[in-house]
C-alpha cells in the first residue's frame, strides 16, 4: 500500500535556489538537482565504477551486519531518508523480517517517480508489511515523519556528506527531535582516506562523474529555460582539507553569459570561473561522534568494511 503523505513544490524551490546560487560572486548549486532521470541513471553508473568505493563498502558492511543491526534496533518500522531505489535497504528489511519485528517501511525521498517505483517493488517483495512513500526534502520536512512505534531511521550512502557542518547540525537536531526513546538512527558515512583515492572516486577515468556533474546544467536548461552549453564547462574535483570534504565544481572554459528565461536572469562567467555543485564531506569516528553528541545522540555501534573506507553507525538518544 502506498500512501503519499506530503508533497512539495520542487519547481519553486529550484527557481529560488538557482537565483540565490548563481546570483552572487561565489557561484554554487545545491547537489540535490543532479537527480533527474538522466542524473539518477548516471549516479547508478557511478556506484558501479571501479574507483567509486562507497557503495560497495557500505553494501559489504550491510551484508555482514544486517542481522546485528536488526537485533540492536529491534525496529518495527524502518524509515529510510533519501531512499532512492532502496536497493541496499532490502538487506535491512530482510534482516528485520528474519528477526520477526518488521511491520512497516516508510520511504522518504525528494523524487516522486523513484519513490513510486521503489515502494511498489518493496510492497510486493515484503508483503504483508505496510509501505508508505513520503515525498519531501530531508533538510526541510523531517518534522513530518510519521510517529510509528519503534522506528529505525536510516540515512545511508553518505548523503550526509552533502551537508556542511551547520547543515549537519540542523539535520542531526531534526532527527533527534523526531526520535522517541526507543528509536534508533542508522547512518552511513564515508571516512577520510588518501587524497589520491578521493580524487579518483570523484573524477573517474571513464568520465561518468564529469557527465553527472554537467547534467545539472541540462536540468537548469530544461526546467528553467536556461542556455547552458554543458561542453563549455570542465569537471573539477578538489579536496578541501580545512572542511574535510571533496567538492565538485564546473569551471567555465571561456568568458560567456548564460540566460535563464524563467528567472529573467543573465549569469556572466569569466574564463576559469567555477560553480560549486557538490560537497561530499568525509568523516572520522571521533569527529562524527562529537557532531552526533552535540545533537543529543550517542554512537551505540560503529561498523566499517575491511579496508576501513566507510562506516555504518547506529546512534541512540
Ligand atoms: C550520493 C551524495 C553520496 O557524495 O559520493 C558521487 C554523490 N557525487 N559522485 C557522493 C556523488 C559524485 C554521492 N552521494
Amino acid at each position: 500500500m502506498l500512501t503519499r503523505l506530503a508533497e512539495i513544490d520542487p519547481a519553486r524551490t529550484l527557481a529560488e535556489d538557482v537565483r540565490s546560487g548563481l546570483g552572487g560572486a561565489d557561484k554554487s548549486l545545491p547537489s540535490k538537482y543532479f537527480y533527474d532521470a538522466v542524473g539518477s541513471e548516471l549516479f547508478d553508473r557511478i556506484t558501479r565504477l571501479p574507483e567509486y568505493y562507497p557503495t560497495r563498502a557500505e553494501r559489504a558492511i550491510l551484508e555482514r551486519r544486517a542481522d546485528e543491526i536488526a537485533a540492536r534496533s529491534a525496529a518495527v518500522t524502518l524509515v529510510e531518508i533519501g531512499s532512492g531505489t532502496s536497493e541496499k535497504t532490502r538487506l535491512l528489511l530482510a534482516a528485520l523480517r528474519r528477526a520477526g519485528s518488521l511491520r512497516r517501511f516508510v520511504a522518504f525521498d525528494v523524487d516522486p517517480t523513484v519513490l513510486d517505483q521503489a515502494t511498489a517493488a518493496i510492497a510486493a517483495e515484503f508483503a504483508p508489511i505496510q509501505v508508505d512513500g513520503l515525498v519531501g526534502d530531508f533538510e526541510r520536512h523531517l518534522d513530518r515523519l510519521p510517529a510509528y512505534p519503534r522506528r529505525m531511521v536510516a540515512f545511508l550512502g553518505s548523503t550526509i556528506g552533502n551537508l556542511d557542518r551547520a547543515g549537519r547540525a540542523r539535520f542531526f537536531g531534526a532527527i533527534r527531535d523526531s526520535m522517541a526513546d526507543d528509536d534508533t538512527f542508522l547512518l552511513g558515512a564515508d571516512l577520510i582516506k588518501s587524497v589520491d583515492r578521493l580524487h579518483a572516486a570523484y573524477d573517474d577515468a571513464a568520465g561518468v562523474t564529469a557527465a553527472f556533474n554537467r547534467n545539472v546544467l541540462s536540468v537548469l536548461n530544461r526546467e528553467l529555460g536556461a542556455t547552458f552549453d554543458p561542453a563549455a564547462f570542465d569537471h573539477v574535483a578538489r579536496w578541501n582539507a580545512e572542511q574535510s570534504w571533496i567538492e565538485m565544481r564546473l569551471r567555465s572554459r571561456r568568458r560567456q553569459c548564460v540566460h535563464i528565461a524563467a528567472l529573467d536572469m543573465d549569469v556572466p562567467f569569466e574564463p576559469g570561473e567555477e560553480i560549486r555543485t557538490e560537497i561530499s564531506a568525509k568523516f572520522t569516528r571521533s569527529g562524527l561522534g562529537a557532531e552526533l553528541a552535540a545533537a543529543g545522540l550517542r554512537i551505540e555501534s560503529w561498523w566499517t568494511d575491511d579496508d576501513g573506507d566507510f562506516a555504518l553507525t547506529l546512534a541512540v538518544p
